[in-house]
């Protein structure tokens, strides 16, 4: 019933720590409560069974491309173009909320990097497209103040964080687009963030909001031990090659 190594960041040579030690007891526990759910909801969608991992609930996606499906909540519900919205706040002087429709109005830019999860696998040469962050950023006239960003979703639970050089990087998307298509629901769609040199936990998925702040909060698998600076290679005791 798993597909894939339960890999942690301290099976590569790093201590365990204690709060990676408490991370993999939660999500024991995540996934007993919730892997039927998952199953439930996925089986039209998923070729093979579902599984626990180290991040989060996943099954291999057909005609994927390599890609492993990973949600931490059971059920997500599907926005679009009708009813999709991503809001900037916290401390900037302009808040803003975007449509879809004004996120596919602006610049885009394109992308072709690897991609690698902090569980081993990765992705070849894949295209991402979407608004840099950078320019949501600039739109919203970032305070003096903002050290860092939080990401949240609308699947009620994951978050992600970034310091604000890090969100300023050319490389780090608003995405709407994956593998030269629109992102569907299972790769996070319509909406999600992309930071190609980072380990892809931190390339949140049903990506709502967008938080200025004064400090870093650790993102959901932060909290749970994993590296809050995730740039691959030089984080979580990995040494895969960079992406970016
Ligand atoms: N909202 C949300 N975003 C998420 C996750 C998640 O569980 N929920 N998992 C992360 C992890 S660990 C990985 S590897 C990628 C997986 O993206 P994919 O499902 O498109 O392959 O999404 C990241 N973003
Ligand atoms: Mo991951």
């Amino acid at each position: 019933m798993n597909p894939e190594p339960t890999e942690d960041p301290g099976a590569q040579g790093r201590p365990v720590g204690r709060r990676v030690f408490l991370g993999t007891l939660g999500l024991g526990a995540l996934g007993v409560a919730t892997a039927p759910a998952l199953q439930r909801g996925l089986e039209g969608i998923l070729g093979a069974v579902a599984g626990s991992d180290p991040t989060g609930l996943s099954g291999l996606l057909p005609n994927g491309g390599g890609f492993r499906y990973y949600s931490v909540a059971a059920s997500v519900p599907d926005r679009g173009p009708a009813d999709y919205r991503l809001t900037v706040d916290g401390l900037v002087d302009r808040p803003h909320t975007y449509t879809l429709d004004d996120l596919r109005g602006m610049p885009q830019n394109r992308l072709v990097r690897d991609v690698q999860c902090v569980t081993g696998w990765r992705v070849p040469g894949t295209p991402f497209q979407g608004v840099r962050l950078s320019r949501l950023l600039d739109a919203a006239g970032v305070r003096p103040s903002a050290r860092a960003i939080r990401f949240t979703c609308f699947d009620g639970t994951y978050s992600e964080s970034l310091t604000l050089d890090q969100a300023r990087r050319p490389d780090v998307l608003v995405a709407l687009r994956m593998q030269d298509k629109d992102i569907g629901h299972d790769h996070g769609g319509p909406v999600r963030l992309y930071v190609a040199p980072m380990y892809f936990y931190k390339s949140a998925k049903w990506l709502s909001g967008i938080t200025v702040t004064d400090r870093v909060r650790p993102g959901y698998w932060e909290n749970l031990g994993y590296d809050v600076d995730a740039w691959v290679g030089r984080s979580n005791g990995r040494t895969d090659e960079p992406t970016s």
